[in-house]
């Protein structure tokens, strides 16, 4: 790899530790702990979350993958016959990808994803499916606009934001994010994005507390990251995870709980929490199709379309900015 290239991406990847470093202290030292959702997906995590979505409790990977199955014809007739460039967002292991890749079409692939070495692997396995199609790679925080490559500048797009991941986001912040798409795509873009739906308490705390501890070994990952990342000595046997359904505001929180009271350091700096004292680690919002309408709206995106499932459990809708 040429120095410069490889200079670059350990800036970023410096640039992204310092971050992660900031947020934990921060998160840390407020008097209610809280830590992004997004420092979850370091290559450990990423593997776990994957390992979730084939879970028998995690219904809406393979809930959005029927919908998207069912619905790839009409979806394609209305995105049209025009060669689009997919700008994939949070791509992960991009396995939904293909779904859309085959019903449209496609001059090219962007998947955006903070995880370079998993964006690697996935972006692999793309190029094996479709040796033709040109993919770009951009490692990147996906919640800040990003500059599209040069190569793709001349063809329309259509930004892809499945799994619900918007849902991870307090709505104001989704909204930011919505809009912060629409700078990246530009006036004009198609957006396809999905969205879990409000449902029973009992069937959505079981998606994120599974029988086989999937999720609590994600959830708890965050902590041994602090520990190889950021120097950290907090005592994992001490923790537990937990999720519980926020009525009021229509999520599901995930907690890191201390079991005993505990004391640890973290880049040189000393915390405590005490007996059942949580660090809050991720939101998952839920919607239904009135609330989801008016948070695209919101983000600066016309609703066209909505697709479902016969269950009512998962929504995808294609939108215009
Ligand atoms: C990525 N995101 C949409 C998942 C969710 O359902 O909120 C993350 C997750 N957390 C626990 N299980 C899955």
């Amino acid at each position: 790899m040429a120095t410069a290239v490889r200079d670059l991406i350990d800036a970023s990847r410096d640039t992204l530790r310092a971050q992660f470093r900031r947020d934990v202290l921060t998160g840390l030292s407020q008097p209610r702990k809280a830590i992004p959702a997004r420092w979850f997906y370091d290559h450990r995590g990423s593997e776990l979350f994957e390992e979730i979505t084939r879970l028998p409790e995690y219904y809406p990977t393979r809930t959005e993958t029927g919908i998207l199955m069912a619905h790839a014809t009409r979806i394609g007739r209305m995105v049209g016959s025009k060669h689009h460039v997919v700008v994939e967002f949070g791509a992960g292991s991009a396995t939904k990808t293909p779904l859309l890749l085959d019903a449209i079409w496609t001059a090219a692939y962007v998947p955006i994803d903070i995880s370079g070495e998993f964006l690697s692997e996935s972006c692999e396995a793309l190029a094996t499916r479709y040796p033709d199609l040109p993919i770009y790679p951009v490692e990147a925080d996906f919640s800040l606009p990003a500059t599209l490559p040069a190569e793709v500048a001349s063809h329309p797009r259509l930004g892809f934001f499945p799994g619900s991941t918007i849902g991870n986001m307090e709505p104001m912040a989704a909204a930011d994010l919505l809009r912060s798409m629409r700078r990246t795509l530009g006036a004009g873009s198609l957006l396809l994005i999905g969205f879990d739906r409000i449902k029973g308490e009992a069937e959505l705390v079981c998606a994120y507390d599974d029988a086989q501890g999937v999720t609590a070994a994600f959830n708890l990952n965050l902590a041994a990251r602090i520990n190889s990342e950021l120097g950290g000595t907090i005592p994992l046997d001490a923790l537990a995870h937990r999720a519980v359904w926020n009525d009021e505001r229509a999520r599901i929180e995930m907690h890191i709980a201390a079991k005993r009271p505990i004391e640890f350091d973290v880049c040189g700096r000393r915390f405590a929490m005490a007996a059942d004292e949580t660090i809050h680690t991720e939101n998952s919002h839920k919607y239904d199709p009135r609330s989801a309408d008016t948070l695209l709206l919101a983000g600066g995106w016309e609703p066209v379309q909505g697709f479902g499932d016969a269950d009512d459990k998962f929504m995808v809708i294609l939108a215009r900015a």
